[in-house]
Parts: C-alpha cells; sequence; structure tokens
C-alpha cells in the first residue's frame, strides 16, 4: 500500500519516511556529518594545582566488569587521576603498576554519541601510599582518548608529577574506544597498566535489548622478578621486563587485568538470557580472538558501533585496540568459556566464564583450599610458578580438579622425582615405555601431552614449585627423594 502512494507521490523526501521506494539522494542524512559534529573543542588548561581526593569520580564510571546503565546526564565531569601502586596480575605475582584511577584497567566511561566529556587529570604518580615504598620513580604521564577528535599536541600533553590538565571534547561516533597514556615510551605506559575503555552508545541507543552487559578488556602483561630481590606485602616484587617487552613475548595475557580472573568470579547470567559483551583488546602487541565456547556471537558490532554489524560469528578478530560489541544468546544452563582462541594467549590466562551458576563448583574449588596468594620465597621455586603459570596452565589447575590434563595438586605424592623429571623431559617417550604414563593416556582420552621442549634446569624449577605446593598444602611428600 505505501509504495503505492509513493509512486503517487512520485518524489520521496525524509517527510515521508514510510515510503519503501528510494528517497532522493539529497533527502539521504548522514549521521556522521562533520556539519553537526563538535570539532572545535576549546583549548586544554594546565595548571599546578594537584588534585587531593579521590583518585577517580564521576557517576558515568564502572570500576569492573558488570556496567551500570547510561547516566542520562549530557555533560559528564570525570576525573581520572595518575597513580603508580602495586597490583596482583595473578596469584601471588604483585606487579609494579602505572595507573589511570588506582586501578588496572582503569575505569571505564559509558556515555552517548552527544555527550560531553569533561576531564581532568592529576599527575600523582609522585605520591606513595602510607606503609608502601616507592617502587617507580615519578615521571610525566598523558591522556589519549581514542573516543575524541582533538588535537593531540594539545589535549594528549604529557603533564609533570603535582601537575593538572583539563580539557572537554563531544563524543561524534558511537563505539567501545580506548584510552591510554600517550607519553614516550608509549608502549611501557601501556603495558605497565595506562589503559581502559570508553563506551560511546549511538545516539538513539542499541537497536537490540539484552538481559545483561559487562566489559571484557584484554591486555598483556610483561612481568619479571626485581632484580633487586625487592618486596611487595613480603612477596617478590615483578616490574616490567623490558626485553620480553620489545619482542612482545608476554608472561601473562589477561582478561580485566587479572590471570584467570573471571574463572575464579564468573559472569552471572541464565539460560535464555541475551547477553552483550563490550569487549576491548588492549594488546599493546598481540590480537585477539574472542570466543565465547558453546554459543554464536547473534551480532558482532565491530569497534562497537551497530553500523558495522555482522551476524552469526565464532569468533571476532581483534588488533590492538580494536573492540567489538558481541550479543549472544545463553542457550542452557552451563559455563560458557570466554577465551582468545589464539590459545597461546589464553594459556596466559585470557580465560572467563559467563556461568548459569552462582558459584562454580565449590567442591572442587575446596578440594586442596591452597593459600590463593602464597608465594614461594626461594627464586628457583618462583620462577618455576610463573613458567607453571603461563605455559601450563591451559591444561592443568593446582587444586581446582581435571582440565585437558590432570590437576597438578599432590603429583610429588603420586609420582617420583625420577618419573616427573622424566615425564617433562619427554612425554612422548614414557608415554611409550612406561605402564603408568599409558594408564594416564588412556585415564585422559587419549590425549598426549604435548612435549614442552623444556631444558633440564627449567624442569628443575618446575619440580620444586610442585614440592612447594604439596608443602603447602600438607600433602604427602611420598615422593620426595626416591
Ligand atoms: C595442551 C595441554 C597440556 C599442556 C600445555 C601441558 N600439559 Fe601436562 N598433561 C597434559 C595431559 C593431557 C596429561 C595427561 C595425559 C597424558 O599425556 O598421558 C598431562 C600430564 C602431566 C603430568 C603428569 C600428571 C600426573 O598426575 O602424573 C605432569 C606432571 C604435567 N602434565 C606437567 C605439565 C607441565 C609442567 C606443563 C607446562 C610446562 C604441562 N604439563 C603442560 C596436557 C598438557
Ligand atoms: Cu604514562
Amino acid at each position: 500500500m505505501y509504495t503505492a502512494i509513493c509512486r503517487f507521490l512520485a518524489g520521496c523526501s525524509a517527510a515521508f519516511a514510510l515510503c519503501a521506494c528510494n528517497p532522493a539522494p539529497t533527502a539521504v542524512v548522514d549521521r556522521y556529518d562533520p556539519a553537526s559534529m563538535d570539532l572545535k573543542p576549546a583549548p586544554a588548561r594546565l595548571s599546578n594545582e594537584r588534585h587531593t581526593g579521590a583518585f577517580a569520580s564521576g557517576a558515568s564510571l564502572n570500576m569492573s566488569a558488570a556496567l551500570k546503565p547510561l547516566d542520562p546526564e549530557p555533560v559528564k565531569v570525570i576525573r581520572l587521576d595518575t597513580t603508580h601502586k602495586i597490583i596482583e596480575i595473578a596469584p601471588g605475582v604483585k606487579f609494579s603498576a602505572w595507573t589511570f584511577g588506582d586501578q588496572v584497567p582503569g575505569p571505564a566511561i559509558r556515555a552517548r554519541v552527544g555527550d560531553k566529556i569533561r576531564f581532568s587529570m592529576t599527575n600523582r604518580s609522585d605520591e606513595v601510599a602510607p606503609g608502601i615504598a616507592m617502587t617507580a620513580a615519578p615521571m610525566m604521564h598523558s591522556m589519549d582518548f581514542h573516543a575524541a577528535m582533538v588535537s593531540p599536541q594539545d589535549k594528549y600533553r604529557s603533564v609533570a608529577p603535582g601537575q593538572t590538565i583539563e580539557f572537554e571534547f563531544t563524543l561524534n561516533y558511537p563505539g567501545v574506544f580506548m584510552y591510554h597514556c600517550g607519553t614516550p615510551m608509549i608502549l611501557e605506559h601501556i603495558a605497565s597498566g595506562m589503559y581502559g575503555a570508553v563506551i560511546v552508545e549511538p545516539r538513539e541507543g542499541y537497536p537490540t535489548k539484552v538481559d545483561r552487559e559487562y566489559l571484557v578488556v584484554q591486555s598483556e602483561f610483561y612481568a619479571r622478578p626485581d632484580a633487586d630481590g625487592r618486596k611487595a606485602d613480603g612477596a617478590p616484587l615483578y616490574v616490567l621486563d623490558n626485553e620480553r617487552l620489545k619482542a612482545a613475548q608476554p608472561t601473562h595475557t589477561v582478561f580485566n587485568g587479572v590471570h584467570n580472573g573471571m574463572v575464579k568470579n564468573p559472569l552471572p547470567a541464565k539460560p535464555g538470557e541475551r547477553v552483550r559483551l563490550f569487549v576491548l583488546n588492549v594488546g599493546p602487541s598481540r590480537t585477539s580472538s574472542f570466543h565465547v565456547v558453546g554459543t554464536i556471537f547473534d551480532r558482532v558490532w565491530m569497534d562497537g558501533n551497530p553500523d558495522n554489524q555482522m551476524r552469526g560469528m565464532q569468533t571476532v578478530l581483534l588488533g590492538s585496540s580494536n573492540s567489538a560489541i558481541v550479543e549472544m544468546i545463553i542457550p542452557e544452563a552451563g559455563s560458557y568459556i570466554m577465551v582468545d582462541h589464539h590459545f597461546a594467549n589464553a594459556s596466559q590466562g585470557a580465560v572467563g566464564l559467563i556461568s548459569t551458576e552462582d558459584k562454580p563448583k565449590e567442591s572442587e574449588l575446596e578440594h586442596h583450599n591452597m593459600e590463593a596468594t602464597a608465594t614461594p620465597k626461594d627464586a628457583g621455586t618462583a620462577a618455576g610458578k610463573l613458567a607453571f603459570e603461563s605455559k601450563c596452565l591451559a591444561c592443568h589447575s593446582i587444586g581446582q580438579g581435571k582440565k585437558l590434563g590432570p590437576d597438578l595438586a599432590g603429583v610429588t605424592g603420586r609420582r617420583t622425582d625420577a618419573w616427573l623429571a622424566q615425564w617433562l623431559k619427554s612425554p612422548d617417550k614414557m608415554l611409550q615405555t612406561d605402564a603408568d604414563a599409558k594408564a594416564m593416556l588412556k585415564e585422559y582420552n587419549n590425549i598426549p601431552m604435548p612435549n614442552q621442549g623444556l631444558g633440564d634446569a627449567e624442569i628443575r624449577q618446575y619440580m620444586a614449585y610442585f614440592h612447594w605446593v604439596d608443602a603447602q598444602a600438607g600433602k604427602p611428600q611420598a615422593g620426595a627423594g626416591k
């Protein structure tokens, strides 16, 4: 019927939006028309006033994965001060970090196209929390918002400790945008923790309705034990490993700043619900092949803009600072596993769960309740722990049940040191000759452990770590010294 009216009217115009015929080209409104954008933000202001209150403030800030709904206020007043602090990136790995808003990732800003961000930041990298020794010297920092269209030389200037920079800008495009420190060496500042997300909704909101919304930020850490043997809370302090950083060889690749963090604390959802994830890959140097085991992305909006839509995707490929909004149905009860399907990254901690269970199986978690934050004092044992967490956790847990391979809690009780050393050196050979190894292979669905190419020194470190784990848990040490 409308088409008949259209033909009758002959020339469609924006006023006859019901018409199914093509409007004249002049009537097409580009929602990204520069004429309707704010491209002339006021100059930034720099001052020597030191802000002293909370390190982060603003009603539109989100401090963790669970996101608050949009704050309707059209001007978002945001403060994110920079700090230097020690964060725990994996159990017992206390890392000397640089932050926005005193956390890594920094708080996420949630806003809408047309909103104004009124931003201020004091460089407080010279402030030391009481009782904590300074681990990183104060230094210049800056803020670079990918959500903004502004002169970098003006707005993204580096500011010295004690200085404050203030600027504002209008959000012209919807998306999930990265923010980060842009002070040279940028790579070091990002790898030290200076990043976060800005979620910009379309002016008219999203075209779909969802039951849950969560933020997932993937990033890499490059950590090595401090050369001077400094401690944090009695545990070895970890600092930035510049060699690994330059070689793009992270020790940890994580979601929301913590190794396997959302495995311990899964994101809740119920069967039948529609879940929207805002996924940002910070990098700084690796891509993410973001995938959720057990479901399909009904919609994918690349870079978080519904104009860039794909349907029915299994995995989204995100370069450094790329993002996507992915929406999926949680079909039935279960734990749906978020991973970087580049499994070398997942094995470094880029794993999380969306779970219909309130708590993941307590029975398995209680099995060997190790103190999560305990860290070996001995350097070789600590190195074994770090290597285990980066190379072996994809297939093994300690005290949290079977994965692809056995739970290794208590392994020094059920195997002799000689057996373990041989196994770690060449599991392939052992599977041909050793009856116990053959039996284990059968129990693990004939999936053999790949030879990890470990050297003798490394093997000693893994074994020292296994002995330490079992001593911590008070397990018998039957294998020791045999
Ligand atoms: C790709 C998966 C995978 C990775 C990575 C992996 N393993 Fe395994 N591992 C297995 C599987 C599967 C088994 C048991 C099945 C078999 O191979 O017989 C196993 C068995 C073992 C066992 C024997 C356990 C027992 O109860 O006797 C030890 C010890 C072990 N792995 C240590 C390691 C260490 C240390 C690393 C890291 C350097 C590692 N694994 C990395 C899959 C893996
Ligand atoms: Cu910085």
